[in-house]
């Protein structure tokens, strides 16, 4: 094997999915009667708390909603519905992949080098997302898929990643994370691993000191990102043979 792993996030990372996210739970509030409507910055605010069961709990705790007590023990069937309603929005093609993530992994497979998965939304969405996205063999690229409810603790924990990590008999030093967030930064970092950050539309706002490095998004062939902080700046965009260049330092 050829090293570094590429490991990836999904929401955010992969494909700005979080306004899918919010449509799918908006309409399951609507399925179980309740008035409860998410907009963009309520929802931003939401995403502080990584998983959609954990969402919802943080959201019927902090906001104290209308029927939020007796939604309770909805909450897993709640969950499900989303999942539901989630995977078909995408199945329709809601999502399309970020620039350069659908070229990097195959420039990374080609040289022989791991990719794996490693993300707290639920492990049907991911498939959903992969299989629109990359085709019905898509799943297939991936060496290990780490995701949801597999681990107790979520992002911005480390257990996403120490499972990748596992998965793929390999120590965090061999590994490079891709990620969107400072949950997930955080959940890398405290695994061992070094971060490239593309900010989505929910987190271009956030702190990402001390990441390998930030930029855009990963690039395209005549539409180079635009490089914000560490490694790739006199570079246009994150090649496998960059990623291999800058993790050997
Ligand atoms: C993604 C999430 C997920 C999704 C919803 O975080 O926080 O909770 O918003 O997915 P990250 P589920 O990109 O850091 O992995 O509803 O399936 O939990
Ligand atoms: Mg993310």
């Amino acid at each position: 094997m050829i090293y570094p792993a590429l490991l990836f996030d999904i929401d955010g990372t992969f494909s700005e999915t979080e306004e899918t996210h919010r449509e799918a739970f908006n309409e399951t509030f609507k399925a179980f009667g309740l008035p409860w409507s998410w907009d963009r910055p309520m929802y931003k605010k939401l995403l502080e708390v990584t998983g959609g069961k954990e969402r919802i709990r943080h959201f019927i705790d902090g906001w104290k909603p209308e029927g939020g007590e007796r939604a309770i023990p909805d909450i897993p069937a709640m969950h499900a519905d989303k999942t539901k309603r989630y995977t078909a929005l995408v199945d329709a093609g809601a999502a399309k992949p970020r620039p350069g993530v659908l070229r990097l992994i195959r420039e990374a497979k080609e040289a022989g080098m791991p990719v794996a998965i490693a993300t707290t939304t639920s492990f049907p969405n991911v498939e959903s997302l992969i299989v629109a996205t990359m085709g019905p063999d898509g799943m297939k690229m991936f060496d290990a898929v780490a995701a949801g409810d597999v681990v107790q603790k979520k992002k911005p924990a480390p257990d996403i990643y120490l499972l990748a990590l596992e998965q793929l008999g390999i120590g965090p030093e061999n590994a490079i994370a891709f990620e969107d967030s400072l949950n997930g930064l955080r959940s890398a970092g405290a695994a061992g691993i070094r971060s490239i950050m593309t900010p989505s539309v929910y987190t271009d706002d956030q702190d990402f000191a001390g990441a390998f490095a930030v930029m855009s998004d990963l690039g395209e062939p005549g539409r180079a990102y635009t490089h914000i902080s560490g490694w790739g700046a006199d570079e246009a965009m994150v090649t496998a043979e960059a990623v291999r260049r800058w993790a050997a330092g």
